[in-house]
């Protein structure tokens, strides 16, 4: 059995390590430039040769590529190998347009799943684990990737794939199931549900390993609480392989990119330059392995920043913070920008657990937003605060947050619907009114 914990790799000398990443890009961009018509005109276009790309210094010098650059080049425009050598596609559970489509190679594929093996070592996985995989199937990267991670660290794996929630708790009791892999929304749901049937004492869960959306602190805080466990994060996206591009340690202080595959950058969403570490800005990937689907400079659209603080666990690959949203989430509601993060912070700094709804409506010419969010049970037998203190006060720390007035409506608990795989926080009827 391979030991998925690769310290040759994973706790290598910086120097060492931008000596590979500048070998594999040099490899990499000829042959993305002899392979892909469409990286091959933009660099022709720019007037940037794959020989001018002699080491990472030079990464700037290769032009970005967007998702709607995907979209335009759907379905085999960015193919960097003929289909006979592509043995797999998932796709993006994108909701608008057109669907982002990524292949893979068989050697593709088993990098992938190299990486959530990495991931779930990190999270203290071995050959001894049960590891109970409720991220989708199909499609989705979720379930397929974990799934491949947790075959290769040798764990017994349940593929579970999301929903059915009676189903997840009686495979968790019955097989004893010790990581789980899920959305953070699914895991607070799954906790909220196995602690009403008193059922904590009976699960055995030590480690979830959690992502594909948004979470705060305090929501992490709150599932470790509710399964009795530590709560990984894990990120990932489609268009570079899925999860496991960056995963937590045991410090729980940043995800580690796994750099020996992709190389990061930061830049200013607005001008496209570069950022120095430590500053927040647009998540950027060039995949430096990747053969099927070789993407160079992608724009993530995921904001955060870099760190290169050394990490106690020894890990020297750079560490991403959480994305504390996306350039493209984030709302502009009466004038002001307004990231659904900035409001759950609130939520939860008051009590209220994740379940909330944001609904953006236009008026006339004016933008209203309301927060629906639900009262948690205790605060329902607490008879001392009143239902209005309560949303006067959400109300108030809230316009503290974002600087404008939001509606906040609380509801019973379990009004909102729960969410089985990633959560949809936002309503903005305004599209509707767009076309
Ligand atoms: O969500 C891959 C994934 C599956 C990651 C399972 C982790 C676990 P997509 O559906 O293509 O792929 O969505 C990618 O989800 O650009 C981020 O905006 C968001 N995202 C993913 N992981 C995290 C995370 C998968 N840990 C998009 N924290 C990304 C915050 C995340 N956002």
């Amino acid at each position: 059995m391979k030991n998925y914990y690769q310290p040759e790799i994973e706790t290598m000398p910086l120097p060492q390590l931008q000596k590979l990443q500048s070998e594999r890009l040099v490899e990499q961009v000829k042959f993305v430039y002899d392979n892909v018509k469409f990286y091959r005109d933009k660099m022709d276009e720019m007037g940037v040769k794959p020989e001018d790309i002699k080491s990472i210094d030079d990464l700037h010098k290769l032009p970005f590529i967007t998702k709607d650059d995907l979209r335009d080049q759907y379905p085999y425009g960015l193919l960097g190998v003929p289909l006979k050598d592509c043995v797999r596609i998932q796709s993006t559970s994108g909701t608008t347009g057109r669907r982002v489509v990524a292949f893979y190679t068989q050697e593709d594929i088993d990098i992938w799943e190299d990486c959530c093996a990495r991931a779930i070592v990190a999270a203290g996985g071995t050959e001894d684990d049960v590891c109970h995989v409720c991220y989708g199937y199909g499609l989705f990267t979720g379930g397929p990737g974990l799934n491949g991670g947790s075959h290769k660290v040798g764990c017994l794996t349940l593929p579970m794939s999301s929903g059915n929630t009676d189903r997840q708790i009686q495979f968790m009791t019955d097989l004893g199931s010790t990581i789980i892999c899920c959305t953070p929304s699914y895991a607070a749901n799954l906790g909220e549900t196995i602690n009403e049937r008193g059922l904590k004492d009976k699960i055995k869960l030590k480690a979830g390993i959690f992502g594909a959306e948004p979470w705060t602190e305090q929501m992490r805080h709150n599932i470790e609480e509710s399964l009795g466990i530590k709560a990984y994060d894990i990120y990932g996206l489609t268009e570079i392989s899925g999860p496991g591009v960056s995963f937590e340690c045991e410090e729980q202080a940043g995800m580690h990119i796994q750099e020996d595959h992709f190389i990061a950058e930061i830049i200013n969403p607005e001008t496209g330059e570069v950022l120095p570490e430590g500053e927040i800005g647009e998540l950027v990937f060039t995949c430096i392995t990747k053969k099927a689907f070789p993407l160079l400079r992608y724009r993530t659209r995921d904001l955060c920043y870099l760190t290169r603080k050394p990490c106690s666990c020894g890990r020297t690959h750079v560490r991403m913070h959480k994305p504390t949203g996306r350039s493209d989430d984030m709302m502009v509601v009466k004038g002001v920008n307004v990231w659904p993060s900035q409001i759950e912070a609130v939520l939860l700094n008051q009590g209220f657990q994740a379940n909330y709804q944001i609904v953006v409506d236009r008026v006339g010419n004016n933008d209203k937003i309301e927060v629906q969010v639900e009262l948690t049970p205790e605060m329902v037998e607490d008879t001392k605060i009143t239902v209005a203190q309560r949303e006067a006060s959400v109300v108030h720390g809230l316009k503290s947050m974002l600087g404008i007035k939001v509606d906040v409506k609380l509801v019973e608990p379990k009004a909102i619907t729960r969410s089985e795989g990633k959560a949809v926080r936002v309503i903005d009827k305004r599209n509707l009114y767009q076309n």
